[in-house]
């Protein structure tokens, strides 16, 4: 138990999208496993989040199974980490609620990507605008000391701490301000058929797009058709080598060796049978993973319980920040408790 307790408290938000791919596990999915060796970690699916842009109902409850095993899939182990649905833990909607009240308009209005995210749009939803509300929320109710996230994702973090400092300030301290851990930049996975672009289902060209659940063959395939360059030499060189450092970094993650001693292994080899071998490195990489992956989505049963064992966890974990910050804000508590609302039976 000491060794729980000296551990950070980190948080990860996960977005219930489509397809993962290779970058999303080298950015995500294996800093997550790493991250639950060292920290008290708990790790959302984000669901509530899915709502704020166009989206269908089919596709969110697909996107949030898919998006459990595969956190599953990739080491998360539901009794050492904290896996769950946003939506299966009420307090979040409520913190959101709460916390609005300590975000300006004026802060809201000026995050980039709502402006992104808006512009263009005939429909723009209130959802999208109080975004970064729910996710300030998501952080502050666990006590986060650590929050490992993206680069685009600065500004969202910024505005937590602003808006956990102006709480402390006006309602007594409630909240640990968070910090944010950010990837360094290079540990990013391109597109392998333009690797001037990162690797995104959403944008480039889907050939050079490995994706977690593509078959083997299709995998060989992508490899073998990667865009490489003129100058025959495997070296990690991504200014002037964008295609070759990318292959190296991406058989650097998928076989644990680091690309120094690729170079050297690799020195006087020939382009096809280098892309050969990165191919069947993310073969052996990916198939253990598809194939938990299979297996657990096809379980929906065990899906849930693991998902129920991780929402009990993060109920309990939520709960006193929660109550603290209604009980600073001057809500008059309820006489049976909260948690459960008037269903919950007196005494417990
Ligand atoms: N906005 C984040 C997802 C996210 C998140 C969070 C990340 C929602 N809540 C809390 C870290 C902590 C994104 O778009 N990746």
């Amino acid at each position: 138990m000491t060794d729980l307790e000296s551990k950070p408290r980190v948080f990860s938000g996960i977005r219930a999208s489509g397809d993962k791919t290779l970058g999303n596990y080298s950015g995500g999915y294996r800093q997550y496993a790493a991250t639950q060796e060292t920290g008290d970690a708990f790790f959302c699916i984000v669901d509530l989040h899915s709502i704020t842009t166009e989206f269908s109902p089919a596709d969110l409850r697909e996107f949030t199974l898919a998006g459990a095993a595969m956190l599953f899939a990739t080491g998360l182990d539901a009794e050492r980490s904290t896996v769950f649905c946003q939506s299966h833990v009420v307090a979040h909607a409520e913190a959101a609620w709460l916390l609005g009240s300590v975000t300006s308009f004026g802060e809201l209005r000026r995050m980039t990507q709502f402006k992104e995210k808006s512009e263009g749009q005939d429909f723009v939803s209130a959802g999208l605008f109080n975004y970064p509300v729910l996710m300030v929320g998501d952080i502050l109710l666990y006590q986060t000391e650590i929050v490992p996230i993206g680069d685009d994702q600065r500004q969202h973090l910024e505005l937590t701490r602003d808006v956990a400092e102006r709480f402390n300030q006006r309602f007594g301290e409630t909240f640990t301000i968070p910090r944010g851990v950010y990837p360094e930049e290079g540990a990013r996975i391109r597109n392998l058929q333009e690797p001037e672009r990162l690797m995104s289902t959403t944008r480039g060209t889907p050939a050079g797009v490995v994706r977690m659940i593509d078959e083997p063959d299709v995998i060989r395939k992508k490899f073998k058709t990667a865009v490489t360059d003129s100058e025959k030499e495997i070296r990690h060189d991504p200014a002037a080598k964008p295609g070759i450092s990318n292959l190296l970094e991406i058989m650097s993650v998928a076989s644990g060796e680091p690309v120094a001693a690729l170079e050297r292994r690799y020195e006087g080899a020939g382009y096809g049978q280098f892309k050969e071998d990165v191919g069947e490195a993310v073969v052996a990489l990916l198939t253990p993973i598809q194939e938990r992956y299979r297996a657990l989505r096809a379980d929906e049963r065990e899906l849930q319980r693991l998902l129920g064992v991780g929402a009990e966890k993060a109920r309990r974990a939520s709960e006193p920040t929660l109550e603290a910050m209604y009980d600073r804000m001057g809500f008059v508590k309820p006489e049976a408790g909260r948690l459960f609302g008037a269903a919950r039976p007196r005494g417990l």
